[in-house]
């Protein structure tokens, strides 16, 4: 869309001095969802989440972003409905997130952004022998993304803030063994689904986006916790991991669909 101007962005980004466009690319993300431009789908169902808070294993500084990773080897956390075929597994959950609170999230809204985004990654067990292979598929992966915005202190998130301080810096796991994912989705079913890619390299297009329209409130301290990471390993320069998003991507020939009760 013509409303929305990140050159500026850009041109900071540190993450993105490798390729900032697939060549080619016909359904890259992260995308503006324009509200009036989706197409409400009356054969969209609800989707139905079930995780199992024992399959958390650790939370993990890559470099890019913490993630929390779940084990996968069997179908104890799973999503199924929506706009899916087929049941798919989580593998792990992160966030992206900005410097200051007026930008963050990968996707937007009517060209606004929010201060974050929450990425919970799944994927197709019941086609693909292993992640790895479900990644290089069209219908290999579900990304189900959740907003955050400013406002009241959101406690489930406050578990895993707790534990930042000991994953500051890059190449550092710790063991965090019960968590349930589902706390940081709103039960209001309402999203935005279309078909597109991973945000990072191998930028492949093998993402179904399963977007929350209603977000999650979380407070300033919580989003200050998040900018208290780094990007840099023990004994680097100290490099605080902001701004660890994607600019926006060209919708091209592509639908947003929508999904309301
Ligand atoms: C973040 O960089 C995660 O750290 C990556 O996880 C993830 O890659 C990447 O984002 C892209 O995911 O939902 N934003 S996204 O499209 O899940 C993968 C790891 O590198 C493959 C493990
Ligand atoms: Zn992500």
């Amino acid at each position: 869309g013509a409303c929305c101007s990140y050159r500026l962005r850009d041109a900071l980004h540190p993450l993105w001095q490798s390729p900032l466009t697939i060549p080619g690319g016909t359904r890259q993300s992260p995308i503006n969802i324009q509200w009036r431009d989706s197409v409400y789908d009356p054969f969209l169902k609800p989707l139905k989440i079930s995780y199992d808070p024992t399959t958390c294993l650790h939370i993990w500084n890559n470099g890019y972003s913490f993630l929390v990773e779940f084990d996968d080897s069997t179908d104890r956390s799973t999503i199924v409905g929506g706009p899916l075929e087929n049941q798919y597994r989580l593998k792990q959950f992160h966030f992206h997130w900005g410097a200051i609170n007026d930008w963050g999230s990968e996707h937007t809204v009517d060209c606004k952004f929010y201060p974050a985004e929450l990425h919970l990654v799944h994927w197709n067990a019941v086609e693909y022998p292993s992640f790895e292979e479900a990644v290089m598929e069209g219908n290999g992966l579900a990304v189900i993304g959740v907003f955050l915005k400013l406002g009241a202190r959101h406690e489930g998130l406050q578990t895993l803030v707790d534990a930042l301080p000991a994953v500051r810096h890059k190449d550092t796991v710790i063991e965090f063994d019960v968590f349930d994912p589902s706390c940081l989705i709103p039960s209001c079913p309402d999203y935005w689904t279309y078909a597109g890619s991973l945000t990072t390299p191998p930028l492949t297009e093998s993402v179904t986006w399963i977007i929350k329209k209603k977000p999650i409130e979380v407070d300033e301290d919580q989003l200050e916790a998040f900018r208290t990471l780094l990007f840099s390993s023990h004994g680097e320069e100290e490099r605080r991991m902001v701004d660890n998003f994607r600019p926006l991507q060209p919708l091209m020939n592509r639908t947003v669909r929508s999904m309301s009760i």
